[in-house]
């Protein structure tokens, strides 16, 4: 047999870019990103097959020291199924969530690739070596690769280093497949990807998106969405931007479905 199939999560605190990652190496959107912490809430597939090899990439919630067990939850189940972690750190920060996820890595048998992203931001780029060198020393890892997932630097080299990691097994997905996510998540998830880019810190994290009613037409894709808030002056803020919100939602969504949208929203406090 010569097909190659393996899973491989990307695991790091929130904010350090691994939806970014993921999208780049995919090379469109499955997972939204924000500069706000706790942007992705559950598991993201990702599915790129090249040929013989199919990669089964899995995006996570960022790792928490408050609230562990539900958002944590995921990317320890996570790990424990993957054949590879990519573990992914903000350029040289090493802070409590970065202690957490090393703790549990060092307790499973897995390949463990560290990822440096954000490398474009480092100005003096010779204080990285001594800090790979430090890591490698710390972590028993396979390979540490500096990259930019933003500006797609290190990211071929990133992909060469997963595969020579990952077995020899049948494809577990069909060529064509490149996520398992449906349409309305990956609607209801690019509208809440404008609504954090828009607001500030606050209100995010209590927002949710749900797509009330989608028809998929030949020419037209309708979809009703509701957002859901906690509190009635939350319910105003969202009000506020409603209009722009819906015209970049639209355009967003018209993007990656190729199709003319119309889209309407509602805002309900519950
Ligand atoms: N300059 C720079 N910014 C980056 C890079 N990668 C990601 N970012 C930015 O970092 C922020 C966080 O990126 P995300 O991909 O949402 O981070 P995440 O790790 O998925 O975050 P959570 O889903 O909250 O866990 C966004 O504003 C990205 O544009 C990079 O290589 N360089
Ligand atoms: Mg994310």
């Amino acid at each position: 047999m010569n097909n190659i199939c393996g899973l491989v999560t990307l695991v790091g605190s929130s904010n350090v870019g691994k939806s970014t990652l993921i999208n780049r190496i995919l090379g469109h959107k499955i997972s939204i990103t924000s500069r706000h912490r706790l942007t992705t809430r559950k598991q993201i597939i990702g599915i790129k097959t090249t040929g013989n090899i199919q990669i089964i990439y899995l995006d996570t919630p960022g790792v928490l020291k408050k609230d562990y067990k539900k958002y944590n939850q995921i990317w320890i189940n996570t790990i424990l199924n993957s054949d590879c972690v990519l573990f992914i750190i903000d350029r040289m920060y090493w802070n409590i969530e970065e202690q957490i996820l090393f703790k549990h890595l060092k307790k499973i048998n897995r390949s463990i690739i560290i990822v440096i992203n954000k490398i474009d931001l480092i100005k003096n780029k010779h204080i990285l070596l001594p800090w790979l060198k430090k890591l490698y020393k710390k972590i028993k890892c396979s390979e540490i690769i500096p990259i930019s997932a933003k500006l797609g630097i290190g990211i071929k080299e990133l992909e060469s280093i997963i595969i020579s990691h990952l077995p020899k097994n049948n494809h577990y997905f069909p060529a064509y497949k490149k996520t398992d996510q449906n349409q309305s998540f990956l609607i209801a998830e690019l509208i809440r990807e404008k609504i954090i880019n828009k607001l500030h810190s606050e209100i995010p994290y209590f927002i949710n998106v749900k797509l009330e009613k989608l028809i998929n037409t030949f020419k037209i894709i309708y979809i009703y969405a509701l957002i859901i808030v906690k509190r009635n002056s939350q319910k105003h803020i969202i009000l506020g931007i409603i209009k722009k919100l819906c015209s970049e939602s639209r355009i967003a969504i018209e993007n990656i479905f190729n199709k003319k949208i119309m889209l309407k929203i509602w805002v309900k406090v519950k």
